[in-house]
């Protein structure tokens, strides 16, 4: 009696311990899993700043695209009324009155036609490539606005030349549009 009453207990034991290894085992699956979950989640904030800085960059690089264009035809970029300001926010399609980058303009294409075609052929491509819209105009306080309809410009003659650009930064419509601006130094 007393041997059988021995080996009960013995395998109740093992059995208990059977139980605790099964349960250990279940909460480090758990901490794993919490652990790539935080992992993952680092990952795809880092992805967002990524992509997020590499927006900034390229509205940059789309600023500086119209600043060369206004430098090069700064005749008329230093008009009081100048076609990059009166044209906007979309510019005029001259055709091939005014084909930028491919050799020697046409004598149909005037200073300010070149400008009408400078903002259009910009912002066609910041359409188009960056999914956004910009505006040139004067504005004392160029940290403003939402949109190119919406651009906060003051537009007085004695404001600076800024160039503004907008784009969807987070993909989601129901909040404002990133904005860069910077002021133009002819
Ligand atoms: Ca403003
Ligand atoms: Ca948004």
């Amino acid at each position: 009696m007393i041997a059988i009453f021995h080996k009960k207990a013995e395998s109740s034991t093992r059995y208990s311990q059977r139980g605790a290894t099964l349960i250990e085992v279940l909460i480090s699956l758990l901490l794993i899993t919490i652990g790539l979950l935080g992992i993952a989640a680092s990952q795809i904030t880092s992805l967002k700043m990524t992509l997020s800085s590499y927006q900034r960059s390229q509205a940059t690089v789309f600023a500086n695209d119209i600043a060369d264009r206004l430098r090069a035809n700064i005749k008329e970029a230093e008009e009081p009324d100048s076609k990059y300001l009166s044209a906007m926010p979309n510019g005029v399609d001259h055709g091939t009155d005014c084909v930028s980058y491919t050799g020697a303009l046409t004598s149909n294409c005037s200073i300010e036609k070149m400008a009408e075609q400078d903002v259009f052929d910009w912002a066609q491509r910041l359409r188009n490539e960056f999914n956004g819209e910009g505006i040139i105009c004067r504005d004392n306080s160029p940290n403003d606005g939402t949109a190119a309809a919406a651009s906060g410009c003051d537009n007085l003659a004695a404001s600076p030349l800024v160039i503004k650009v907008w784009w969807d930064d987070d993909r989601d419509p129901n909040t404002d549009n990133f904005l860069f601006s910077t002021s133009l130094q002819l």
